[in-house]
C-alpha cells in the first residue's frame, strides 16, 4: 500500500505530557471543532440533543449515560463533541470529488485527508477496471450486488458490523444474513472485546459486564486496567469523581500515566473548570505491557495466603475453588515481579486495598484485550472478584467498557459469527426459515478467506475494516482479490481504496441526522455499556437528499437478493421501524414489549442474571475459577513490546487531528514512545528518526512501518507505544488471542532501525540486533522529556 504522507511530519512538536484532563482546554477544543465544522446554528442544535432523552445518543462510546433527573445541560464531553462536529460537517465528497480523484490518487491520501473530504452524498460504483468512481443510482447498486450475491455460494459472502449500527439495523442486517445462507458476521467486536466476552461467558455465563453507573457511584474501590478514560470514555472520569467524593479508592494499572487518571477537572461543573479538579488515582501501577495475568495471579495468591476470601459466596455460587487456590499459592514471584516489572510491595498494597474493600469494581478496556493470553487475564480477574464475593452486589462487579457506542447492542440483536443456538431457535420460530448452524468467519478468519480465495463478497455495515483489522499489507492484498466490496458508510475511507474488482460506496445517515424514511419520523435504539436500552432522535438534515437509512439500504438489499422467499416483507420495515421492533421483542431475550419501554425516557436495562440475582447460567449452574498457566511473552534481545493505541484526537481510523494533548504531541502522529535506557540500548536519541520492524517467526511476510519520531517517555523498560491505525501493517494476522482469536495489538514485538532500512531489515526477518541501530544517530535538537 503506497502512500504520500500528507501530512507534514517535520511540523511535529513535542511537549511535556499534562498531568491533567479536560478542563477549560477540552471546553475550547471542543467548541473550535464544532463551530469549526458545523457553524453556529448547527453546534448548538446538536451538542444541545447529545445524550438528551429527547436527542440522540453520542456514537463517540458506549459509556452510559446518567438517570434523566440527573443529566447535565451538556451531558457530553470533548471527545463526543468532536465525533459530532465530525459527521455534522458542512464539507461533502459530491460525484465531481470523485470525477476529479482517482481511486489511486485517493489511495496515496492519508487517513486524516481522506475523512475531511466530508459526507459522501451520492451512492457511487467503480466498475472493473474503472479508474474512477461514478454515481449510480440506489435500485441500480442493489441490483448489482443482488446479481453477485446470488451467483456465488453464501457462504463466499461475508458481511461487517462495525458498532455504530442501531440495533434495528443491526437485527434487520442479521436477518437478511442468515435468510440468505451465511453465519459469516465477523463485527468490530471480534477486535475490541471478543477476548472479554469469551472469558466472561465461560466464567460465569454471560458476555457483559455486570454493573451499572449506581454501583459506580457506591464502590468502595474501583480498579482500573489498560483501559485510558480520559481519551476515550471521558464521561466516565464525571462517575469516577462523584465515586471518589463518595469516598471510593481509584488504582490505575497500565504501562503509562495516562492524563485522567492521575487527575481530572471536571468542565461541567465549575470547579473543574478554575479550580484544581479531583485527583482521580490513589495509586498507580506502571506495568509491563503484558503483564496482567500475572499481576492478577499475584494477588489472587495474596488473598487466598490471607485468606481474605467471601467463604459463603465461593461455596453457594462457585465451583473449581480449591483447584484455582492451589495454583496461585503456588505462584513464582520473582517471575511476577519481572513479568509485570512491579514489585512484590506493590502488588502488596493493591492486593490490601481489594482486601480490605467491601465492593470493588473491576474496569478495563483495550489494554487487556489485545493480548495473546487475554481471555486468561480476564477470567484471573474474574477469579479475583469470585473470591471476593464481588458479583451481584451493590457497589462491585466486572466492567469491560466497551467502545463503539452500539458494540454491545448489535451483538445483543444477533451479529455473531458464533450466535448461541436459543437465539437461533427464535428466528426460526419467528420466520419460519431455518437459519444456518454452522459458526460462520470472524475478522481474522475472514481475512484468511479472502487471501485464500474462498471469498469474493465483502460488505461493511460502517466501519473501516482495511485501515482497522491487523496486518494492513496483507488485509489489503486479501480485499483487493474480492470481485465485490461494499461499504455501508458516511464519509470516505480506506476501504473504499483498496477495493475489490467491482466497488460500491453506499451513504447513510448518521446519528445526528433525522431520519423521515417511509411512514414518518423513526427513532433508532442502542445499548450502552451496562445493558441499558434507549431510544435515539436525530435532529439535523440529512447531509444529502440522496442518503438512505440504514434500514432501508438493507431492506432494499435484502428485497432484490431474496425478495419474498421465507415471505419476509423487508419494505414493511424499511416503512416503519416499529414493525422491526415487534420481531425483535420475539426474538431476543428480555426485549419483550420493546418499542415502549426502549422509548420511555432513560430506557430499560436488560436482564443480567449474575448481577440481578447471583445465577450463573453456565453448565454447573454455578460461576467458574479457571486456573490458567502463567504464559510469559518471549521477547528476543533487543527487541521491545509495542502497543498500539488511540490519540486523544481520532475515532479508531478516522483521524480528527494532529494533537494528543495529554500526552504532549502536536502536529504529527508518526511517534513511538520508548523508555529512555530502552533508547539508548536500541542504540538511539531521543528525537530520532526510525522505520519499526516486526518479529514473528510464523511466516516469511515483512512487517515494517516508516518513519517514526522516537519521543522518550515514562513508560516501562521493554514497553513501547505507538498509535493505530498506522501501527497496523506490524500486527500478523496469525497472532491473536486463545480462546477468543482476537489480534493482539496491544503485545507486538518489534526493533526500531534506522529510517530507510526498515525494508532491508524486514526482509531478513529475525536478523540478529548486531546488525541494526547505529551510535552516531543525529543529536536530537529537543531537551530529553521529564519522566516521573
Ligand atoms: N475519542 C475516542 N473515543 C473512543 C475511541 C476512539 O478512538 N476515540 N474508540 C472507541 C473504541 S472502539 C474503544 S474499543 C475504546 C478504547 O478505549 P481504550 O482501551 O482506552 O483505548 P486504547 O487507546 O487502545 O488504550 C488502551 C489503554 O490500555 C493501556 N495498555 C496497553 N497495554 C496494556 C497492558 O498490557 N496492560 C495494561 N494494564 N494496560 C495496557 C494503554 O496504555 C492505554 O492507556 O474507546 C472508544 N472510545
Ligand atoms: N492496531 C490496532 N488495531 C485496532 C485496534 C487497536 O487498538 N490497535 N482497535 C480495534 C477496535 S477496539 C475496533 S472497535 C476496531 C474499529 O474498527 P471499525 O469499527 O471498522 O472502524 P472505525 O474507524 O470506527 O470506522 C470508521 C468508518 O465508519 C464509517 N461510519 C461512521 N459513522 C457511520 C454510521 O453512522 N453509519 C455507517 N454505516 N458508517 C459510519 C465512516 O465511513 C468511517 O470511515 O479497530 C480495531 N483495530
Ligand atoms: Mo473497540
Amino acid at each position: 500500500m503506497s502512500k504520500s504522507h500528507h501530512i507534514d511530519e517535520s511540523e511535529l512538536e513535542v511537549h511535556y505530557p499534562k498531568n491533567a484532563a479536560a478542563g477549560i482546554t477540552g471546553v475550547r477544543v471542543a467548541l473550535t471543532r464544532s463551530l469549526a465544522n458545523m457553524g453556529v446554528t448547527r453546534s448548538a442544535r446538536t451538542l444541545l440533543k447529545l445524550n438528551q432523552t429527547d436527542g440522540f445518543d453520542c456514537m463517540s462510546c458506549a459509556w452510559p449515560d446518567p438517570d434523566p433527573e440527573n443529566r447535565h445541560t451538556a451531558e457530553f464531553c470533548e471527545n463526543g463533541a468532536k465525533a459530532v462536529a465530525d459527521e455534522g460537517t458542512r464539507s461533502r465528497a459530491t460525484p465531481e470529488f470523485f470525477a476529479r480523484h482517482s481511486v489511486r490518487e485517493l489511495e496515496a491520501q492519508d487517513d486524516y485527508w481522506l475523512n475531511e473530504q466530508g459526507r459522501i452524498t451520492h451512492p457511487m460504483v467503480k466498475r472493473p477496471g474503472a479508474t474512477h468512481y461514478q454515481a449510480i443510482p440506489w435500485d441500480e447498486a442493489f441490483g448489482l450486488i443482488a446479481g453477485h450475491l446470488k451467483s456465488i455460494d453464501p457462504d463466499e459472502a461475508v458481511f461487517y458490523t462495525s458498532g455504530r449500527a442501531s440495533n434495528e439495523a443491526a437485527f434487520l442486517y442479521q436477518l437478511f444474513i442468515r435468510a440468505y445462507g451465511t453465519n459469516n458476521m465477523p463485527d468490530c467486536s471480534n477486535m475490541c472485546h471478543e477476548s472479554s466476552g469469551t472469558a466472561l461467558t465461560e466464567s460465569i455465563g454471560i458476555g457483559k459486564g455486570s454493573v451499572s453507573l449506581r454501583d459506580i457511584y457506591d464502590a468502595e474501590l474501583i480498579v482500573i486496567a489498560g483501559q485510558n478514560p480520559g481519551t476515550n470514555h471521558p464521561r466516565m472520569l464525571s462517575a469516577l469523581e462523584i465515586a471518589k467524593r463518595r469516598g471510593a479508592k481509584i488504582v490505575s494499572v497500565n504501562p503509562l500515566r495516562e492524563a485522567g487518571l492521575v487527575n481530572f477537572r471536571n468542565p461541567q461543573v465549575p470547579r473543574g473548570v478554575v479550580g484544581r479538579g479531583t485527583d482521580i488515582a490513589d495509586v498507580h501501577l506502571p506495568i509491563r505491557l503484558n503483564g496482567d495475568l500475572a499481576l492478577f495471579q499475584g494477588i489472587g495468591s495474596l488473598l487466598v495466603e490471607w485468606d481474605a476470601l467471601d467463604h459463603d459466596f465461593v461455596a453457594e455460587h462457585t465451583d473449581g475453588f480449591e483447584e484455582w487456590a492451589e495454583h496461585v499459592r503456588a505462584v513464582d514471584w520473582p517471575v511476577i515481579e519481572s513479568t509485570t516489572g512491579l514489585t512484590r510491595q506493590q502488588i502488596t498494597e493493591v492486593a490490601e486495598m481489594i482486601r480490605d474493600s467491601n465492593a470493588t469494581i473491576y474496569c478495563w478496556a483495550m489494554g487487556l484485550t489485545q493480548h495473546r493470553n487475554s481471555v486468561a487475564t480476564i477470567k484471573e480477574i474474574v477469579n479475583v472478584a469470585l473470591a471476593r464475593g464481588d458479583i451481584g452486589k451493590r457497589g462491585a462487579g466486572l466492567c469491560p467498557v466497551r467502545g463503539h457506542s452500539n458494540v454491545q447492542g448489535d451483538r445483543t440483536m444477533g451479529i455473531w459469527e458464533r450466535a448461541p443456538e436459543h437465539f437461533l431457535d427464535s428466528l426460526q420460530a419467528e420466520f419460519g426459515f431455518d437459519p444456518p448452524r454452522e459458526h460462520g468467519l470472524d475478522t481474522v478468519d475472514a481475512i484468511r478467506a479472502f487471501r485464500d480465495d474462498k471469498a469474493s463478497f465483502f460488505m461493511g455495515l460502517g466501519g473501516n475494516f482495511v485501515a482497522a483489522a491487523p496486518d494492513t499489507e496483507v488485509t489489503a492484498k486479501a480485499l483487493k482479490k474480492a470481485a465485490m466490496t461494499v461499504q455501508v458508510a458516511t464519509k470516505i475511507n480506506r476501504s473504499m481504496l483498496e477495493c475489490g474488482e467491482t466497488a460500491l460506496i453506499l451513504p447513510t445517515m448518521g446519528r445526528t441526522e433525522k431520519n423521515m424514511s417511509g411512514s414518518g419520523e423513526q427513532f433508532i435504539t442502542v445499548e450502552d455499556s451496562m445493558s441499558a436500552v434507549h431510544a435515539s432522535r436525530g435532529v439535523l438534515e440529512p447531509a444529502s437528499p440522496y442518503l438512505r437509512s440504514e434500514v432501508a439500504i438493507i431492506a432494499g438489499i435484502a428485497e432484490a437478493t431474496i425478495g419474498k422467499r421465507h415471505g419476509i416483507d423487508w419494505a414493511a420495515m424499511a416503512e416503519d421501524y416499529d414493525i422491526i421492533r415487534d420481531h425483535i421483542s420475539r426474538v431476543v431475550a428480555g426485549c419483550e414489549d420493546y418499542s415502549r419501554k426502549a422509548d420511555r425516557p432513560g430506557g430499560f436495562v436488560l436482564p443480567h442474571p449474575p448481577r440481578d440475582s447471583r445465577t450463573f447460567e453456565t453448565k454447573t449452574g454455578k460461576a467458574h475459577f479457571v486456573a490458567s498457566p502463567l504464559e510469559v511473552l518471549q521477547v528476543p534481545d533487543g527487541h521491545l513490546v509495542l502497543q498500539t493505541l488511540r490519540s486523544h484526537d481520532q475515532f479508531n481510523t478516522v483521524i480528527y487531528g494532529l494533537s494528543d494533548r495529554y500526552r504532549g504531541i502536536e502536529d504529527g502522529r508518526r511517534v513511538v514512545f520508548v523508555h529512555p535506557d530502552d533508547i539508548v540500548t536500541q542504540g538511539f536519541h531521543d528525537g530520532d528518526l526510525v522505520d519499526i520492524v516486526a518479529h514473528w517467526e510464523d511466516d516469511d511476510v515483512k512487517r515494517v512501518a516508516e518513519g517514526f519520531r522516537i519521543v522518550a517517555y515514562d513508560t516501562p523498560r521493554g514497553s513501547s507505544a505507538a498509535y493505530y491505525p498506522e501501527t497496523n501493517p506490524l500486527v500478523p494476522l496469525d497472532s491473536t488471542a486463545t480462546g477468543s482469536n482476537q489480534p493482539s495489538s496491544k503485545s507486538v514485538i518489534v526493533r526500531l532501525v534506522p529510517a530507510g532500512t526498515g525494508q532491508e531489515a524486514g526482509a531478513e526477518q529475525g536478523a540478529s540486533q548486531d546488525s541494526v541501530g547505529s551510535d552516531e544517530g543525529h543529536k536530537s535538537d529537543r531537551q530529553p522529556r521529564h519522566l516521573s
